[in-house]
């Protein structure tokens, strides 16, 4: 029976030796043995009533018993849902609710936290550790190691990606097979990915970056990973000598020029650098050719799309530019609104149409209409212009989006919480310069003229509702914010009165 994703990232792998995950101590996965667990995993989910189309969520530490779920989930044709796994119990609520999993899996020790709102959402949950230990290994365990992979076609969902909004509300990103396997097949493709290749895995495994770009890409080229659990540079750079490429985000870049140990000799086995999920700076393309030799590779990308664009493997690899649409991929600059062309090397909105392109909204219809012209494009968000030789840059963003350290955060969803405190009489929260994480959140609060303010509680407040990556680094407290004649808050003042919040270091 033809399930598309699975005949071809996993199907062509059963029994075999190859290597596929390689730890940082040595110890090696194959294929075959990863295949085996991926039925073993497969069969436990149908065990648990998850039928094709039935939502899988899943809330784990990374390890390698993540890939086997995600892999048994296509299998039997469920949509995978990863979650961050910083997001806090009240935000986990939101995505039970609005998507109704048959199964959620978590860490045990997240478990009782999460157990009433699942319930409520007749929702059961099983868990896994860090260390794949937990009641869906155990019932995993004594499963068959060889599954039947359940009908899909390619139009079918394979993964439900949360993508914040600006309205505070998160969307959940419809993606199908196709989707998924296109974006596969151009990306391998277009980086000449081989099984060959070792790529040095350290992202986490709930976004696009590092599953369907890093994973699916490995998996469809019959490649390896060294597989790190983060990324910690002690690990990285132990580990980089043995790889041929590595995906990341700009922070992984900066952090590894900061160290003196980072040399040409270091990555000589190396083949491709490759950057994505928040602009790379200029500076840091420079400084990490100058001190290795290597142009780093610059791709751009969204939740809802997979990659549109990269920078040529073969050819010139442009500092600041995203490069070129992929294979398939069209890409236009309009004015936004009607969909108009703007003129040549005008800067516009990306618009973005394609075989990546997602299927829409869960459960959103509007939303999925706003954003996704019945023509195919799709409206990114995201500014920007193709230079005389046609490479695109980003120059900015039309939606109010933070991007730090590779994690987006819309000020919307933190001003709601920072307004719910009784002293609190309104907020904005805006992206500065931050030297590590590339743009880090700043809230910018007005107290009520009776207001006590009380700094140490919002704090608290905040840690309890939002992710860490989420929460303001500084809050500082005004009197005003500056509107304009229409009353809008301008946050690029803010934005400039506070450049400086976090000082700059040289790279
Ligand atoms: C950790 N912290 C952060 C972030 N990460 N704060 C802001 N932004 C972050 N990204 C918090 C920690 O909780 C900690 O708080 C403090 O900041 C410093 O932590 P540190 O140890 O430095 O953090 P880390 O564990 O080393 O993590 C940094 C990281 C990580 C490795 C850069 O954030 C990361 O892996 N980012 C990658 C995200 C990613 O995969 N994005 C792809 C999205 P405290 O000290 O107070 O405890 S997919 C996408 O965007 C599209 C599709 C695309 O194009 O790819
Ligand atoms: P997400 O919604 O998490 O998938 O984030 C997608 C957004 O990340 C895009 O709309 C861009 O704003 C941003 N992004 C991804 N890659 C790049 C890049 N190479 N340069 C600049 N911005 C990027």
């Amino acid at each position: 029976m033809p399930n598309p994703l699975f005949d071809a990232l996993l199907a062509p792998h059963r029994g075999s030796h190859a290597p596929f995950i390689i730890h940082p101590d040595g110890q090696v996965v194959s294929y075959g043995e990863f295949l085996n667990n991926v039925a073993r995993a497969a069969h436990a989910l149908s065990a648990c009533g998850l039928k094709p189309g039935d939502r899988l969520a899943l809330q784990a530490e990374k390890s390698v018993s993540v890939l086997e779920i995600y892999g048994a989930s296509l299998l039997i044709g469920a949509i995978f849902l990863p979650l961050n796994t910083a997001y806090t119990d009240s935000e986990v609520d939101y995505f039970l609710d609005d998507a109704k999993p048959g199964l959620f899996i978590c860490d045990p020790e997240r478990q009782s936290g999460l157990s009433a709102s699942a319930a409520g959402q007749g929702t059961r949950i099983l868990t896994i550790s860090a260390m794949g230990r937990g009641s869906f290994t155990d019932l995993a365990t004594g499963m068959p190691a060889k599954a039947t992979p359940a009908e899909r076609g390619g139009d079918d969902i394979a993964a439900l990606l949360y993508t914040s909004g600006t309205t505070g509300r998160s969307k959940g990103a419809m993606l199908t097979q196709d989707n998924l396997l296109s974006n596969a097949r151009v990306l391998q493709g277009s980086w000449d990915i081989t099984a060959g290749d070792r790529l040095l895995h350290a992202l986490p495994l709930y976004h696009t970056h590092g599953l369907f770009v890093a994973v699916n890409t490995t998996l469809v080229a019959g490649a390896s990973m060294i597989f790190l659990t983060g990324f910690k540079l002690e690990l990285a750079l132990a580990a980089l000598p043995e790889a041929t490429t590595m995906m990341g985000v700009p922070t992984f870049y900066t952090r590894l020029l900061e160290d003196d140990r980072f040399t040409a000799d270091l990555v000589r086995k190396m083949r491709l650098f490759i950057s994505g999920s928040a602009p790379l700076l200029a500076e840091t393309h420079k400084a990490f050719e100058a001190r290795t030799g290597h142009r780093i590779l610059e791709r751009y990308g969204m939740t809802e799309t997979g990659m549109n664009t990269s920078n040529p493997y073969d050819g010139e690899r442009r500092a600041g530019s995203v490069g070129f649409p992929l294979p398939e991929i069209d890409i236009r600059i309009t004015d936004g609104d009607g969909g108009t062309g703007v003129e040549p090397g005008q800067v516009g909105m990306i618009e973005v149409r394609g075989p990546n392109v997602f299927k829409g909204y869960w459960g959103m219809p509007e939303k999925t209409r706003e954003e996704l012209r019945e023509n195919g494009y799709f409206i990114t968000g995201d500014l920007g212009h193709r230079d005389a030789d046609g490479y695109l840059h980003i120059v900015g963003r039309n939606k109010d989006l933070i991007i730090s350290g590779g994690y987006n955060v819309y000020p919307k969803e933190i001003e709601l919480v920072l307004d719910d405190a009784g002293w609190v009489k309104e907020s904005a929260v805006i992206g500065v310069p931050h030297p590590d994480f590339g743009e880090g959140v700043v809230a910018v609060v007005v107290p009520m003229p009776e207001g006590t303010p009380d700094l140490p509680g919002l704090k608290a407040a905040a840690a309890g509702r939002l992710a860490k990556y989420k929460q303001p680094k500084a809050i500082i407290l005004v009197d005003d914010l500056p509107r304009n004649t229409m009353g809008k808050v301008q946050k690029n003042v803010l934005r400039d009165t506070y450049a400086d919040q976090f000082a700059q270091k040289a790279i």
